[in-house]
């Protein structure tokens, strides 16, 4: 298996850049030209990678065939989102390997890593070892992942979970508001997250325009993820304008 050319990779980038933009394609949801097209763009915009995943993937061959045409049609990685053992296929570089630490079902927590770990190995997929921490209640994540969502105003518990994670060997910590939720993760939690983990910290959901980016990356956040806005095609200009509010350069 390649060794960390990923991690490696983002950490390359995040000296470069002050944050770096993830954007998610929910194959669900963006079908094969429409993905492949999106991906395109998003790449000469800025993003550092393409998330492929999401919640409630069922259709494995689908989402194969996206990968597929992704690979020949962007240079940046491809990194696998699942939300169970289905977002595990092949052809893709890395994928977040993650725990849903929050969740009150153990088969999110530890029981599908061990059920797709060994499919991982087969397909040759880069681990990002990663706390997957759910806040907020309502989202699609939350309900799937039985997450036992962190209240939006109580920093100190996210803090002490990315802790916990970084204790286990976690080298990612991922807040998650959801998809398309109504509000992101607040900065106040991802500056609380900052100051006690070490590692490479992912906040998504939620996050449409450049004034939350800008205050989500000045809190401590090395990349954002971005799914909703960008589904329907449009609103490319706004993510450059999130782009350039945060990728300015470091001094
Ligand atoms: C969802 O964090 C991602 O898992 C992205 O969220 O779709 O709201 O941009 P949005």
């Amino acid at each position: 298996m390649a060794s960390n050319y990923v991690e490696n990779y983002l950490k390359s980038q995040l000296k470069k850049k002050k944050a770096l933009i993830f954007v998610l394609i929910d194959s669900e949801i963006s079908k094969n030209t429409k993905a492949i097209s999106l991906a395109k763009k998003v790449e000469k915009i800025g993003a550092s990678a393409i998330l492929v995943g999401g919640s409630s993937t069922t259709d494995q061959i689908e989402m194969t065939k996206i990968i597929k045409n992704l690979k020949k049609s962007v240079k940046i990685p491809l990194i696998l989102f699942p939300g169970n053992i289905t977002g595990v296929v092949p052809g893709a570089d890395a994928i977040l390997f993650s725990s849903l630490l929050n969740s009150e079902n153990p088969y999110f927590v530890s029981q599908a890593q061990a059920l797709g770990a060994p499919a991982v190995l087969k397909f040759g997929l880069e681990p990002l070892p990663t706390a997957y921490l759910i806040i907020g209640e309502g989202s699609s994540a939350w309900f799937v992942g039985s997450a036992r969502g962190i209240p939006f105003d109580k920093p100190n518990i996210a803090a002490a979970y990315s802790l916990a994670a970084q204790f286990l060997g976690m080298r990612f910590v991922y807040l998650e508001a959801g998809s398309g939720a109504k509000s992101s993760v607040r900065p106040e939690m991802v500056k609380t997250v900052r100051s006690i983990f070490d590692g490479f910290i992912i906040v998504g959901g939620g996050i449409r325009d450049a004034k939350t980016a800008k205050n989500i990356v000045k809190a401590g956040a090395d990349a954002l993820v971005i799914g909703t806005f960008l589904e329907k095609g449009g609103n490319l200009k706004k993510l450059e304008q999130i782009t350039k509010a945060i990728q300015s350069p470091k001094r």
